[in-house]
């Protein structure tokens, strides 16, 4: 079993600078060692460059970014493709959620049915249209079902990356008007906090991995650490209160790793300058052990 790491530090998609150290503070907390001595050999492959150019938002549309963004993601697109090519699980490290366009444009066209699930506060299902800050973050699942600016549609040179239908969202308590619309109009199925709340995490987990099972050929897990409560991934630029806990979130890894559902992961928005001695890239690293199958005896 082989594991391809790749870093995207990058940090155009949002305000908060310091997310392009994402990969670096996860590195540091220890993965490659960790997916080792679960039994995998294990290829760090760097990171894409990003670049520094200076930030801009465009005037007519409000994107931030936007030229920068299309170019780091589809450099990362390319390097997915070579992992997956490679026949290696690809596992990408953020850099903010941007990202997911790159990666997801790098493995879907690998399966015939990508199912994705989206463990994340927010939806992402932002487009020019209703996105409230121009922030290209909080757009990466719209742009992936083929919905928004073109330029982020056609990375990788082909759309849909994924359909509404094999989307699950879990951990959602922070979602724009545009962005309820559009979960009701596709009918994406969502688990917000009130529903974990009620059905519990194990019952979360086993639906969302039948749904997926009987639908998808392949599942990629993008997990944006402001998913879980501030109070476990302080390190995040935009935390939402209220959040899933670190038992929670780790049971709901170890459910997928015995599933055998994921075939790929990527781990987004972990911003070292925001953290508290690197509490959230350790957290990553926890639950990145708890995907590829730690056991706990
Ligand atoms: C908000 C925030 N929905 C936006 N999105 C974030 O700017 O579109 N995504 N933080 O992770
Ligand atoms: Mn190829
Ligand atoms: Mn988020
Ligand atoms: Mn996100």
């Amino acid at each position: 079993k082989k594991i391809s790491i790749i870093g995207a530090p990058m940090d155009l998609g949002q305000l908060r600078r310091g997310v392009d150290m994402g990969p670096s503070a996860i590195r540091y907390a220890g993965i490659v060692d960790r997916l080792e001595r679960i039994g995998y050999e294990v290829h760090d492959w760097g990171d894409i460059q990003i670049g520094r150019p200076k930030l801009v938002t465009d005037p007519k549309t409000g994107l931030r970014n936007l030229e920068a963004v299309v170019n780091a993601n589809k450099r990362l697109a390319e390097k997915v493709d070579e992992i997956m090519e490679n026949g290696h699980f690809p596992l990408v490290l953020g850099g903010d959620h941007s990202i997911a366009i790159g990666t997801l444009a790098g493995v879907s066209k690998y399966y015939d049915r990508l199912g994705v699930i989206w463990y994340d506060a927010h939806g992402d299902l932002n487009t020019v249209e209703t996105s409230p800050s121009g922030n290209i973050h909080g757009m990466p699942l719209a742009a992936s079902l083929g919905l928004g600016a073109k330029e982020l549609v056609e990375i990788g040179g082909y759309s849909p990356k994924i359909k509404s239908e094999n989307i699950v969202i879990i951990g959602a308590r922070s979602l724009d008007p545009g962005e309820k619309q559009l979960i009701k109009e596709k009918g994406i199925k969502v688990y917000t906090m009130h529903e974990i709340d009620k059905l519990g995490m194990p019952r979360v987990m086993e639906e969302t991995i039948s749904y997926l099972k009987e639908r998808t050929d392949g599942v990629h897990l993008s997990l944006d650490l402001d998913a879980l409560d501030p109070l476990f991934a302080p390190g995040v630029g935009t935390p939402v209160v209220g959040g899933l806990g670190y038992r929670e979130s780790n049971l709901a890894m170890e459910m997928l790793a015995e599933s055998g559902l994921i075939t790929s992961a990527e781990f987004v928005e972990v911003n070292p300058i925001l953290d508290e001695r690197n509490k959230t890239g350790i957290l990553a690293v926890d639950l990145m052990g708890s995907l590829l199958g730690e056991q706990l005896l």
